[in-house]
């Protein structure tokens, strides 16, 4: 063999050896923040000290097997070695786990557990037969799950195991991904690759990844996914995906986790027979109950539907003259013998329906409040358009006191740049969670002071109209890609959702910082400066895309780039003119009571901060004023040199977040160093994309020239507009 053949044969040689080798993927992002990589040496010793043996119940369910099992893989992991296992604490430094229905060794510590929620937890350092023991206790098997990665998580995150005293539970009950995947494996507004759900070959081939994919959420307490689109196909509700769901279902069911289904009103017609889908229909209602009974059949403890109804297009009761409470009550019917719950949602608008957009889901369910039966938990989104940058909370929230409300993130970044951006959705999560409604408890006090007791948070959490259902949605963002989310910091915000959807007060700063420590190094050099970056990311993201309160400004159906101008579309409000409503006059959407009065809606207090131009929060300023270009600033600029300072501002934080991300290069592993890298790259020329395309824009339509020393765009207004992706991903 001549030597360059026998130089490519050892390559060839090489790289298979690599591939097949079993860390060959180490740092594809695939191990998300369960990486169990080991501790420094210094960490070793004492927690070598805390987990010498691994005491388990004798008779042990699939979830503490599950508790058991991801104990030996972390603890093995994080210290290089094999926990011994025993039915008994026979030394110091033991693991003891389980419930005292199962365990009499935790039963005869008489610990508190009465005040944990279902899935709450305690982990303590207790004397156990004259041993230093941590118990990881609970009234349920899956709170001893929950405990597990909590412990885990104090490892990862390098806190001292040796004085324990930890109880937590969970303050939602429902903590649901929403999968918005098709049958065909596509995934509307999904940016990591295709569905994880292999429809087509389900029952029989279980993918190992959906143990991981289970292992994963309840590390953070999610108990429940959708496993669909809202917007349904309903062979979903076939017997022969019925199956393919209950496979699923039977994978998750040792991690707590419940499936849902996202039902099409329209089913009756389509896999029915029926001709008609009327809820006040016998034969509609008889369908449903079979339905349903056929479902949980299958899948024991089916946790419901989720519904998209008379919204985009899609089927529901309005077609039949009847209300969405007539809809969601009929659904309801049918699976409340089984104890599922129909989460129907508020994300509604009509073409026929002149009112502004902000305006419609208010006024739609505002009248229903208490109609709902008890098994209807109403899902809203944050804010009253759709996942933009940046919103008001929905008003809503705090506006229903006689109907569970629950809330609807998106995790998967439509609006904030796909999966390339470095957003971190912490903040905005945080800032809806934190507002406050100013309504205070209780129908009467809508007049209430804005005291924090009326937080969107406790409407959520069920603490302020004493909610009988509580729950939190997040669309997913979880495809095919080795690393999940289309990126390594998405995995963050699929994490930081399940953190709060678990402690909706918990805060995203600090949550960041577990992240960084669990998923890159826990080293205080390292997370300091990543989690500024992530803290400061998505405010980059509203100051590159949509600053001031300005919302939808994306390009049409795919929603990717900038496109300001669109004003041809059929219906007014997909339209982004619509929004912005700039002219050469000023810009912004007037929602006081002179504009569409959508200010309204919200409790007198906030009314009034809203409809100021003085008191308005700044970041809410063009959602709810039009103003002159010229409108004079707290800074001194007026509106049109504010506009152009915000949108180089973002621009800017996206330049310094690449210089700090280079900074940190030591401590993270090449591959998810350059994949991140790789990233803010084109989030920097997307972010410029958008500062330019926008103020091409925005400066013809004012008939204004940059202030001294901006930017000239790029490219002609025409260039940018002429910009066509036909192939762009998600839609
Ligand atoms: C919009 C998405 C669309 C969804 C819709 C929804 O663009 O794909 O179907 O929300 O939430 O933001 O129903």
């Amino acid at each position: 063999m001549r030597w360059p053949a026998m130089v490519c044969r050892a390559a060839l040689l090489f790289s298979i050896a690599l591939s097949l080798a079993p860390h060959s993927h180490a740092e594809d992002g695939y191990d998300l923040w369960l990486r169990y990589r080991s501790v420094e040496p210094e960490w070793r010793e004492t927690y070598t000290v805390s987990t010498r043996q691994l005491v388990l119940p004798r008779r042990q369910s699939p979830t503490l097997r599950a508790a058991a099992d991801e104990l030996r893989r972390g603890i093995g992991g994080l210290l290089d070695i094999d926990i011994e296992s025993a039915d008994k604490v026979g030394r110091d430094g033991a693991l003891l786990l389980g419930t005292p229905q199962e365990s009499p060794a935790i039963a005869a510590l008489e610990l508190p557990l009465e005040d944990l929620a279902r899935g709450g937890y305690l982990i303590r350092t207790e004397q156990v037969d004259g041993q230093r023991t941590t118990v990881i206790a609970a009234n349920d098997d899956i709170g001893v799950l929950y405990g597990a990665f909590r412990f885990l998580q104090l490892m990862q995150t390098r806190q001292p195991l040796e004085q324990l005293a930890i109880a937590s539970s969970p303050q939602v009950d429902l903590r649901l991904l929403n999968h918005w995947d098709n049958l065909d494996r596509s995934v509307e507004r999904g940016y990591a690759g295709q569905s994880i759900w292999d429809w087509w070959r389900l029952p029989d081939f279980r993918h190992p990844r959906y143990t991981d994919y289970a292992r994963a959420n309840a590390s953070i307490g999610i108990n429940g996914t959708v496993l669909n689109n809202v917007n349904a196909n309903a062979d979903i509700l076939t017997a022969r995906y019925i199956d393919k769901v209950a496979a699923l279902a039977g994978v998750f069911r040792p991690y707590g986790i419940r499936v849902y289904l996202s039902a099409r009103f329209s089913a009756p017609m389509e896999i029915g027979g029926l001709d008609t889908a009327d809820p006040g229909n016998p034969a509609v209602q008889r369908w449903w109950k079979e339905k349903a009974d056929e479902i949980y059949a299958a899948i024991p403890d089916f946790g419901g539907f989720l519904v998209k109804a008379n919204s985009e297009g899609q089927p529901g009761p309005q077609d039949y003259g009847r209300s969405h409470a007539d809809g969601a009550n009929m659904l309801a019917a049918a699976l409340a013998p089984h104890g599922g719950v129909v989460m129907w949602r508020a994300f509604v608008y009509a073409h026929d329906n002149p009112d502004d957009r902000a305006r419609q889901a208010y006024s739609e369910f505002k009248p229903l409040d208490g109609e709902f039966a008890d098994n209807v938990v109403l899902q809203v989104k944050n804010g009253p358009i759709d996942f933009q940058p940046r919103e008001p909370f929905h008003p809503l929230f705090g506006a229903m006191p006689g109907t569970p409300l629950m809330m609807e993130f998106q995790i998967t970044k439509e609006y904030l740049g796909f999966a390339t951006h470095l957003a971190y959705l912490g903040p905005l999560y945080e800032e809806v969670l934190e507002a406050d409604t100013c309504t205070g408890p209780g129908p009467g006090r809508r007049d209430a002071a804005c005291d924090g007791s009326a937080t969107v948070a406790s409407v959520i959490d069920g603490s302020l109209h004493d909610y009988g259902h509580t729950g939190i949605a997040g669309v997913a963002n979880i495809g095919r890609d080795r690393d999940w989310s289309g990126s390594i910091f998405n995995q963050a915000n699929w994490y930081v959702f399940g953190r709060l959807a678990w402690n909706p007060r918990g805060s995203a700063r600090a949550i960041a910082e577990d992240w960084l420590e669990m998923t890159f190094a826990a080293d205080d050099a390292f997370v300091q400066p990543a989690a500024d970056l992530m803290m400061a990311s998505r405010e980059a993201v509203v100051d590159y895309m949509t600053p001031l309160g300005l919302a939808h400004l994306m390009a049409t159906g795919h929603h990717y780039g900038p496109a300001p101008w669109v004003s041809e579309l059929a219906r007014p409000e997909w339209n982004p003119v619509y929004y912005h409503r700039a002219d050469a006059g000023g810009i912004g959407f007037d929602r006081t009571a002179e504009g569409s009065d959508a200010v309204a809606q919200y409790a007198p207090p906030l009314q009034r901060k809203f409809s100021s131009r003085a008191s308005v929060p700044e970041k809410y300023l063009l959602w709810f004023h039009h103003l002159p270009w010229d409108h004079p600033m707290p800074s001194g600029r007026d509106l049109w040199q504010e506009l152009v300072y915000r949108y180089d501002r973002g621009v800017a934080q996206v330049e310094e977040m690449r210089r700090d991300w280079a900074q940190l290069e030591p401590f993270v592993d090449r591959e998810r160093f350059v994949q991140t890298s790789s990233f803010l790259a084109i989030q920097e020329r997307e972010a410029r994309w958008w500062r330019d395309a926008s103020l091409a824009y925005f400066g013809a339509v004012s008939g204004r020239e940059l202030p001294p020393g901006a930017r000239a765009p790029a490219h002609s207004l025409q260039y940018y507009r002429a910009l066509s992706y036909p192939h762009a991903p998600g839609h």
